[in-house]
């Protein structure tokens, strides 16, 4: 049975019980009068009042009978139109039965998985995200046969206005732009990798929701009922944290001929400490205290930290992802070399605070850029385009962690 998280309210439903949005199409049929827009509270209840009164009127949403509803549910591929009670014309389009969002076409037809990023303000989440997409469509997806389709019109529209920002006109994320990704704009791919089982070859749909919750909102009592769903509906977490907020790391850093230092922002160690707290306290504490979501932690802008690492060091080169399987070992080194580049940091605080605090914890480091934006020109990318190094290693690790990719051990010689 297929279970939908919807990306908007984070409810949880079986495909089969989702409701259809009439479309109000004329049928063509003599005689047969279109559906005409009914109020929709429930809605508009959840957007807030800024939606104007005329929006409000929508195409009708029913459940289709039972029958209906389990036959159009077993049709793969998308294929789930039913008819409208109402005027009789097919649609395909299912809402949300807690907000009555719409889904997009295809985003009923796999299970969820939601994949929450946090992170401090400028702590890079937009560079990565996009840098990140294309990256699993190109080398990483050629490595591992997986294709990454954005879904919906919203994320096509991003994705497309960011590619063209970072790769042709080489710009940076406008800084004074509103919150990167809104709470109402979550990004919404389909991941499609090879499924190799006994029963045969084929292939495995995933709906990947992204979100970017920024990480001084989580603060407190006054953190949103919103971010708190959204985190406890997340079967992972990646944790963005830029070393240059770091004040050991800002000191240690030579002087460089990069654009100046970013103003400091919430510590990191105090976003983990308010991140483990909220799912704690929404029941995502296991037995001993800890958080049992996985979290990735990956310190951004490693081109960054050159100057403080071993030229053999893993974080300057990207995994090899051989016979399209995930290197575990060479997580571990990473993992291993940023815990102990954090051990110098402000007195290893932020490492502490994670240990503590997450049962599933893995470290990363990673370049979007592969290299500081220019001196003379701080919003652009670097001449030479991004050149991203290990920016897919924490979703991977996540995805494996879900039995959904291979992994490969050399320690061990096997392919899992
Ligand atoms: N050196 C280096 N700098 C980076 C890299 N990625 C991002 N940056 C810098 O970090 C800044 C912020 O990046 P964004 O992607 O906009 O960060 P964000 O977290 O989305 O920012 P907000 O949405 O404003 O919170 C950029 O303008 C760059 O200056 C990287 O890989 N290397
Ligand atoms: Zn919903
Ligand atoms: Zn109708």
């Amino acid at each position: 049975m297929t279970t939908v998280i919807c990306p908007y309210c984070f409810d949880r439903a079986p495909a089969a019980k989702l409701p259809y949005r009439c479309l109000m199409t004329p049928s063509g049929v003599r005689g047969g009068a279109p559906c005409g827009p009914e109020r929709d509270d429930v809605w508009a209840g959840f957007m807030g009042p800024s939606v104007p009164p005329a929006a409000r009127m929508r195409g009708p949403v029913f459940l289709p009978a039972r029958g209906v509803a389990a036959l159009a549910a077993g049709v793969r591929g998308g294929g789930s139109s039913v008819s409208c009670p109402g005027c009789g014309v097919t649609t395909p389009v299912r809402v949300c039965r807690s907000c009555h969002s719409d889904l997009p076409s295809d985003y009923c037809d796999q299970d969820s998985r939601i994949i929450a990023l946090v992170g401090a303000k400028a702590s890079g989440k937009s560079t990565y995200v996009s840098v990140l997409v294309n990256e699993l469509n190109q080398r990483v997806g050629q490595s591992y046969q997986a294709v990454l389709a954005a879904m919906g019109q919203s994320t096509q529209q991003r994705d497309k206005e960011m590619a063209e920002d970072l790769y042709d006109r080489l710009r940076l994320p406008d800084a004074t732009r509103p919150a990167a990704l809104g709470f109402n704009d979550p990004l919404l791919y389909r991941l499609s990798v090879p499924r190799r089982s006994r029963m045969g070859s084929g292939t495995r749909h995933t709906t990947l929701v992204f979100f970017d919750a920024a990480g001084e909102d989580l603060a407190g009592a006054e953190a949103m009922d919103r971010y708190t769903r959204y985190l406890s509906a997340a079967d992972g977490i990646v944790l963005l944290v830029d070393p240059l907020q770091l004040g050991s790391v800002r000191d240690r850093l030579p002087v460089h001929d990069g654009p100046p230092l970013p103003v400091v922002e919430t510590p990191p160690r105090q976003i983990a400490a308010d991140l483990a707290a909220q799912l704690r306290a929404h029941g995502k504490g296991g037995s001993r205290g800890r958080v049992s979501t996985p979290i990735a932690v990956a310190v951004t802008k490693s081109d960054m930290l050159k100057p403080l690492l071993d030229p053999h060091s893993p974080l300057l080169a990207n995994a090899p992802h051989t016979g399209g399987a995930f290197d575990e070992d060479g997580r571990l080194a990473v993992h291993e070399e940023i815990r102990s580049l954090m051990a110098d940091w402000d007195a290893g605080a932020l490492v502490r605070q994670l240990e503590l605090d997450f049962a599933e914890l893995s470290l990363f480091g990673l370049s979007a850029l592969g290299a500081p934006p220019p001196a003379d020109a701080p919003a652009d990318v670097p001449k030479s385009g991004p050149r991203p190094v290990r920016v897919e290693d924490p979703l991977l690790w996540l995805l494996v962690r879900r039995g959904l990719l291979p992994v490969r051990s050399a320690g061990k010689g096997r392919v899992k």
